[in-house]
């Protein structure tokens, strides 16, 4: 992994998780200083400025992070575990949306359904390929096909984030589809 890839994993970390292993702390609505996340990365024995972070920003294969207008804050577009608001749109998904996983959770998915586990949401991917490439990071990929049209019909809500991934709070078994791949 090269270095700036390695940073993004730790402010993902940061981000997302764990603001205090930067000495830091994020709004309600996510949102970091920016000078004290460089400040913050700077005191572990990390090294990086101001352009390095545009540049992970930038560069990021999953486009996670979002700078405010002015680039004085930053947040992850999604993947919280601790408790913030990201102002989450709230859309009407297609018919189908897909969830990758490890072949060896889907016992327990289809006796409880979808949970969040420790996100927020539950994670949905809009293609197959996409969510083969979530399940994998867990394991040998398997991948749930999601009634989301149905239970969209049936008042449940979608969220869309900045960054293209659906989230919803949970998705009954009755929603699921094992799909052979
Ligand atoms: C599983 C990545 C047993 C669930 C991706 C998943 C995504 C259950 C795991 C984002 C279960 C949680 C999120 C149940 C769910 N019994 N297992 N009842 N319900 N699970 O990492 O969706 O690269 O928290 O299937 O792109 O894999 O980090 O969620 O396998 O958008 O930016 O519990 O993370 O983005 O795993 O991934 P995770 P996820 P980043």
């Amino acid at each position: 992994m090269g270095k700036l890839d390695k940073l993004s994993v730790f402010i993902s970390l940061v981000l997302r998780h764990k603001p205090d292993a930067a000495g830091i702390t994020l709004d309600e609505h996510g949102w970091a200083n920016v000078q004290e996340l460089l400040d913050g990365i700077n005191n572990t024995k990390r090294k990086i400025d101001i352009g390095s972070l545009e540049e992970i920003v930038r560069t990021d294969n999953k486009q996670r992070y979002s700078f405010n207008e002015d680039k004085t804050l930053i947040r992850a577009n999604q993947g919280h575990s601790i408790p913030v608001d990201v102002e989450l749109k709230e859309e009407m998904p297609s018919e189908f949306l897909y969830h990758g996983t490890a072949d060896r959770f889907i016992k327990s998915i289809m006796e409880e359904g979808l949970k969040p586990m420790s996100r927020l949401y539950v994670h949905l991917s809009k293609d197959i390929e996409t969510a083969n490439k979530v399940g994998k990071r867990h394991g040998k990929p398997a991948i749930l096909k999601v009634h989301s049209g149905q239970m969209y019909r049936e008042g449940i809500e979608f969220f869309l984030s900045e960054n293209g991934v659906w989230l919803t709070k949970r998705v009954d078994v009755k929603y699921l589809e094992q799909m052979n791949v």
